[in-house]
């Protein structure tokens, strides 16, 4: 059994962590180059983004070969040494397997395209008139689901971008191709699994239009997932290598499922609920307040019920598709640092698998991007033209981008206060915010109340103690809005963990004994905590043992 439980990951967007031959694209001897760095931190694996041949639409989830390593990042043997690199400072990798769709210049749907049959049916591919596409669903990354190929006469599914062709999954030559897949990788040493957008892979039977939605409701945890699953996973024979399915727009239900080590589907599940309570009525393109409260009952909802059902969650603010969490959440002007190592400690601190995205452990903030031209995403490009034809100004669409476009997420690694931050000799890919000059690993790994330090800290607390790794969980001042606060309990052990979400003071509800209590960490650096004690400063987080 491998040892998830215990264990932190810490997740890399390859294209914009460490560029070592100066063509301003971070690559794999760049990872390898900073493996002594990663180990520092404490984590136990890595999450790799894809780096397989790839025209890169969409950076890599548009796979062309799951076997071959597209030129731009490296060759097969910089795969290899990576993997062998990591194993030898004792952490695994982890491989991210995009088998919902696979991109239009794949060898399957060339062939497809040419009208060969047996590929045909590996994808999604229905009869129509030109102009009337099967159904009006929508794609996630704007316009409609369907494309039309005229030498066909057919129309096919993709959800995402019209390069990424949805697969087949009811034909069982699509399941087996997918199987050689993961035994090519396991075969060369990879740890784990990161399954893309996995609960998106069983389509309905009957394709009908969504009178009240995009037509996620169809397609989202659909009729035969579990058992697609479970077959992939016994057949490859991977239950007991640590793997994670990125479940979009689910449900408790199905993740309790998917997580159950009873059900042999897998470790884990992220879900991304959390992470729209500043969607305006479930709109990503609408800016709204966060709601706390509500981001308060999500926790705890999930939190409970996984533990109740026994299934398992990976938690996490960040990754490559998110804006950065203390620009969101926190407060990245007067608070930056007590924000950032704050909601560190929140996630940290929970029941299930904490991640890491790159940066995340510096307090890396959105990088501010003016003008549509600084900005690469498939899906903010898209969306900055959706934008504008609905009727918002330049400034208005613009000024949502700099909060909710993917690249928030993908600027890159600020490993040092020089030119392009360390990352390249060159101007990289995409631009650098100024703030490298003081947020960066250089600076931080030598400051001892840097936040990067308060990471290795946190990561640290989840190795040194079971009750953080496998403790029950009660959620306390629920009514407090900007409180989030639990207690994690186990065989006599108690850890209370306090933040303070707001950049005022607040007077908790009840007064906090801390009498026979040890400060495990905090945010204020408060040192010994005695008697009775009740005002959060602004960000303050608090983390108490008995
Ligand atoms: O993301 C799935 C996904 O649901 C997001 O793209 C989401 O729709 C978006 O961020 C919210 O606006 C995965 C990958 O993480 C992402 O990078 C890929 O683009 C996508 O799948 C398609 O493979
Ligand atoms: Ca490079």
């Amino acid at each position: 059994m491998n040892n998830f439980k215990q264990s932190t990951i810490y997740q890399i967007y390859p294209k914009s962590f460490c560029d070592s031959n100066g063509d301003g694209i971070g690559d794999i001897q760049g990872i390898i180059s900073k493996l002594d760095y990663i180990k520092s931190l404490g984590v136990d694996y890595i999450w790799s983004t894809p780096f397989f041949v790839s025209p890169l639409n969409d950076n890599g989830y548009d796979v062309e070969d799951y076997q071959k390593i597209n030129p731009l990042f490296g060759t097969m043997e910089d795969v290899e040494e990576l993997i062998a690199r990591a194993e030898e400072r004792g952490m695994g990798l982890m491989f991210d397997m995009v088998f919902n769709h696979t991109s239009t210049r794949h060898e399957w749907f060339q062939k497809a395209l040419s009208g060969d049959k047996k590929y045909m049916d590996y994808y999604i591919f229905k009869d129509g008139e030109p102009d009337m596409p099967p159904t009006n669903w929508q794609s996630k990354f704007g316009g409609s689901a369907w494309e039309y190929v005229p030498s066909l006469k057919k129309w096919y599914l993709h959800l995402f971008d019209v390069t990424q062709a949805d697969l087949n999954w009811n034909n069982p030559d699509v399941r087996e191709e997918l199987k050689e897949v993961i035994r090519f990788w396991k075969e060369k040493g990879v740890k784990g699994f990161r399954f893309d957008v996995v609960n998106l892979i069983s389509k309905p039977k009957i394709f009908e239009n969504d009178t009240i939605g995009d037509g996620r409701r169809f397609y989202s945890d659909g009729p035969h997932v579990h058992e697609f699953l479970k077959e992939l996973v016994a057949d490859t024979g991977i239950e007991d290598m640590i793997t994670v399915g990125e479940m979009s727009s689910t449900s408790l239900e199905h993740c309790v499922k998917y997580s159950n080590p009873d059900e042999k589907e897998l470790s884990m599940c992220f879900n991304f609920h959390h992470l729209k309570v500043d969607y305006k009525d479930g709109n990503k393109w609408e800016l709204m307040d966060p709601d706390y409260q509500r981001l308060k009952e999500l926790f705890e909802t999930w939190q409970t019920e996984m533990e109740k059902e026994n299934g398992w969650n990976a938690v996490f603010w960040c990754n490559h598709d998110q804006p950065r969490i203390v620009s969101r959440l926190g407060n990245e002007k007067k608070y930056w640092k007590e924000s950032a190592k704050m909601l560190a400690t929140c996630i940290h601190m929970l029941r299930g698998t904490p991640y890491i995205y790159q940066g995340e452990e510096l307090g890396m903030t959105n990088p501010g991007y003016k003008e549509i031209c600084e900005y690469r995403d498939v899906e903010s490009i898209n969306y900055y033209h959706i934008l504008l034809e609905s009727g918002k100004t330049k400034e208005e669409a613009l000024e949502i981008l700099g909060q909710r476009s993917r690249d928030n997420g993908r600027s890159p690694m600020q490993w040092n206060s020089g030119k392009y931050a360390g990352f390249s000799e060159k101007e990289p890919w995409i631009g650098i915010p100024v703030n490298h000059k003081y947020i960066n690993v250089e600076d931080e790994d030598k400051d001892e109340d840097s936040i990067l330090n308060y990471y290795r800290k946190l990561v640290d607390l989840r190795k040194q103690y079971k009750v953080i790794q496998d403790g029950s969980i009660e959620f306390l001042f629920q009514e407090q809005t900007e409180v989030f606060a639990y207690k994690r309990s186990l065989d006599g052990q108690e850890v209370i963990v306090l933040n303070n979400f707001s950049a005022r003071e607040i007077l908790l509800a009840e007064v906090i004994s801390c009498t026979g209590y040890e400060c495990l960490i905090s945010n204020y650096n408060r040192g010994k905590l005695e008697g009775d004690w009740k005002v959060l400063r602004p960000y303050e987080s608090i983390v108490l043992l008995k």
